[in-house]
């Protein structure tokens, strides 16, 4: 079966005959040749991935205390340098990246990480806009890895952008890839990076980006900065566990409540800071401190509060909105939020909650403490806080921030779109030898990451090329065009979707399927990010300008479902890409890679 994609020149018209909502879930399609590491036969195959996953667990208790891995260490602060001098004279940044294992026991469960440097989460990136950032990624891994700078443009320099398979190989193991790029002057506000490759961020490859500017309209505004980042936890490494996901009996469900092929696994836990129960921020009194909230997690959209203290928003994923004032702020997956929390109640200690959204999950883990706790204290020694939640309701909707309360504050009205892209997302049952497959698709295309021909380099020595293989859904376009992008989902579950190289308008969201003509869409500064949740059984319409020479990689951010193949890709300005100054090592690094490794 190929899918190649060719431009739909005749816009949306909305329709989609054929493919019922709900009944998408289930269709069985048949597809071969994917995906061989992970297919197996019948019993026999299901006792090897049972005894992988035991001898994983095996040697995550027992084997790891002798080797001499080292133990990771977390700083004990995440306050922001007060001396960081914010300024629009650009300098370059030099950073040392060293990506290898180590062992760590975050929620107080000894295991193998994967880590920068051997901090968990990864070292600060500090920046100002404009600034040129130099970092040299060192891979000590035994596996290929990759560095993606979340929501960098990125413009001119795709080939930085970090994605395996996309924009660049692996690096291999004992090998080093520079990232070096300009960040963009018209950026500012928080950011991270991650490792782009399978599902190796899981076990720890991810720390924060922050990106300082006067221009920022909230510059000054505030006294102090504080770093909150949000994830989910496993107690054992991604790779055995994605190995079960995608397998034909699923997750052993055993300790979930049953057997279910398709769904998650749920975490063990949820960290603030790379801990659980164990953050503290010391805060001074009667100062105003931007907490700049981060979900550097795989599955679980968190619900973030501090007991007693309004929030106000104001900024959503690197644009600064008109300030919000809230109990609590639902962040998905990749998500940013900043808050200015003012430390005016009684001098004491309060509970920082990061409530996990467990009921957004398809299996749940009865082992898993939700409610995630840090302290914040300031005027008093740090006590165990004893302060209550906000008592209004949390709805279960698995949705984001309101779109009526994220109102950028430089306004900006989207031109018209010239061009409609609709796409449909859902997971299917595949047909594979020997056993059944639950695989996430964009229309058609179950992505599968080619590791030794990127798209990119595809394109660089192709010229314009608009067929692919049957792996790759490409959006290919070589004029600048406005796209509007439909994207409705066939999975009960929500989404949170990302686009690499871009910031996007979201013009309207809502349930069932998308109507042309029919589904409200607004035009008059709306909201303006880079990742947005797509609400289970519902639709999104964003708006993008294909400016940005490149390959341009647009997916679920739940680790699961991208390795499972939910992502497709925009080129824009193919005509441009071979003028891009790639690096030769990046294709010398294509050339290096073991072969044979399915490693989305
Ligand atoms: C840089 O910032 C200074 C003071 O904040 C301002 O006067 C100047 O116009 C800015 N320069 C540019 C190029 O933005
Ligand atoms: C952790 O602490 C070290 C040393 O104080 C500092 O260099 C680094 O930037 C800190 N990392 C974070 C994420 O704050
Ligand atoms: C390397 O990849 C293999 C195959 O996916 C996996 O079994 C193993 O756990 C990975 N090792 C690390 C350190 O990520
Ligand atoms: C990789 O970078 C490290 C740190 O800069 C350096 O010590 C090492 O020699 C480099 N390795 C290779 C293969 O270039
Ligand atoms: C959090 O940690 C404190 C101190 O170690 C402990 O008393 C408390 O029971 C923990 N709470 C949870 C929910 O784990
Ligand atoms: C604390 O600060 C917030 C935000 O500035 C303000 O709305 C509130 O009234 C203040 N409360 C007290 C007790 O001063
Ligand atoms: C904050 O300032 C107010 C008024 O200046 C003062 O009464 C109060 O004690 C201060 N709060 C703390 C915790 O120091
Ligand atoms: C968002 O807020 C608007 C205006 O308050 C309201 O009409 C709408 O129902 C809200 N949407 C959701 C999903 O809560
Ligand atoms: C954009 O579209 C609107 C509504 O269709 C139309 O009124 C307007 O003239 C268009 N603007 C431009 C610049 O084409
Ligand atoms: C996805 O499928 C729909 C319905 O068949 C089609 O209209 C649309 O053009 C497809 N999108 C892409 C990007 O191929
Ligand atoms: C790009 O635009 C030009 C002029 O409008 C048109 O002739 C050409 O067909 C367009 N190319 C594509 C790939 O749409
Ligand atoms: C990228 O740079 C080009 C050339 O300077 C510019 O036309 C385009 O608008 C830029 N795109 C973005 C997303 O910054
Ligand atoms: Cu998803």
């Amino acid at each position: 079966m190929s899918t190649l994609f060719s431009l739909s020149k005749e816009g949306s018209s909305g329709d989609h005959e054929g493919l019922a909502l709900k009944e998408t879930r289930i269709t069985p399609i048949r597809r071969s040749g994917r995906r061989k590491l992970f297919v197996i036969t019948g019993i026999a195959g299901t006792i090897v991935v049972v005894l992988a996953l035991a001898l994983g667990l095996g040697l995550g208790l027992g084997l790891k205390k002798t080797s001499n891995m080292s133990y990771v260490t977390t700083n004990s602060s995440f306050l922001l340098d007060q001396n960081f001098v914010v300024t629009n004279i650009t300098t370059t940044r030099y950073y040392e990246f060293v990506i290898s294992e180590a062992t760590g026991s975050p929620n107080g469960f000894e295991r193998t990480m994967l880590v920068v440097n051997n901090q968990f989460p990864g070292p600060l990136v500090e920046v100002n806009s404009g600034d040129e950032l130099v970092v040299n990624v060192f891979n000590q891994l035994p596996n290929g890895t990759t560095i993606h700078w979340h929501g960098q443009l990125q413009n001119g320099t795709n080939y930085m952008d970090g994605t395996n398979g996309i924009t660049q190989c692996p690096i291999p193991p004992g090998m080093n890839f520079t990232y070096r790029f300009t960040i963009n002057p018209s950026q500012y506000g928080t950011f991270w990076y991650h490792a782009h490759a399978s599902t190796q961020y899981t076990d720890g490859i991810y720390g924060p980006l922050v990106i300082h500017s006067p221009s920022e309209p909230i510059f000054g505004q505030y006294d102090r900065d504080a770093l909150v980042i949000l994830s989910d936890w496993y107690d054992v490494m991604s790779s055995g566990l994605l190995t079960q996901y995608l397998s034909s009996a699923g997750i052993d469900g055993s300790n979930y409540g049953g057997v279910n092929p398709g769904a998650e696994p749920p975490p063990d836990s949820g960290l603030i800071n790379g801990k659980m129960n164990g953050s503290s921020f010391d805060l001074e009194p009667n100062l105003s401190y931007r907490l700049r909230i981060i979900n550097m997690g795989t599955l679980t959209e968190f619900m973030f509060s501090v007991d007693s203290h309004v929030l106000s928003v104001v900024e959503a994923d690197g644009i600064s909105i008109e300030p919000v004032n809230v109990h609590r702020v639902p962040i998905h997956v990749a998500q940013r939020y900043s808050v200015i929390l003012t430390t005016n109640q009684t001098a004491g200690s309060y509970n920082v909650r990061g409530e996990m959204q467990s009921s957004c999950y398809k299996l749940s883990n009865p082992n898993l403490n939700t409610m995630v706790l840090a302290t914040m204290t300031y005027g008093a020694s740090p006590t165990t806080p004893n302060t209550q939640d906000w008592s209004d309701a949390i709805p279960a909707l698995c949705l984001d921030l309101n779109s009526t309360m994220i109102v950028p504050q430089i306004a900006m009205d989207p031109p018209n779109s010239t061009d409609v892209v609709q796409v449909f997302m859902s997971f299917q049952q595949t047909i594979q030898s020997g056993g059944t497959q639950t695989l996430a698709f964009m229309n058609s295309t179950s992505w599968l990451s080619d590791t030794t021909n990127p798209t990119l380099l595809q394109m660089s020595k192709a010229g314009i090329q608009t067929t692919f293989d049957s792996n790759q859904l490409v959006v290919v376009n070589d004029n600048i065009t406005v796209f509007d992008l439909i994207l409705n989902n066939y999975d009960d579950a929500s989404h949170p979707f990302h686009l690499h190289g871009h910031v996007f308008w979201i013009l309207g969201e809502g349930d069932g399927s998308y109507t042309s003509g029919v589904s409200q869409l607004s035009t008059t500064n709306p909201p303006r990010r880079d990742t947005l949740t797509l609400p289970g059984y519902g639709w999104v319409a964003i708006r993008f300008i294909t400016d940005n020479p490149g390959l341009w990689a647009f997916h679920c951010h739940i680790g699961w479902h991208m390795a499972a193949g939910l992502l497709m890709q925009f080129a824009d300005l193919p005509g441009q890409i071979q003028q891009l100054q790639i690096p030769s090592y990046l294709s010398d690094q294509c050339a290096q890679q073991g072969g044979g490794v399915v490693a989305n």
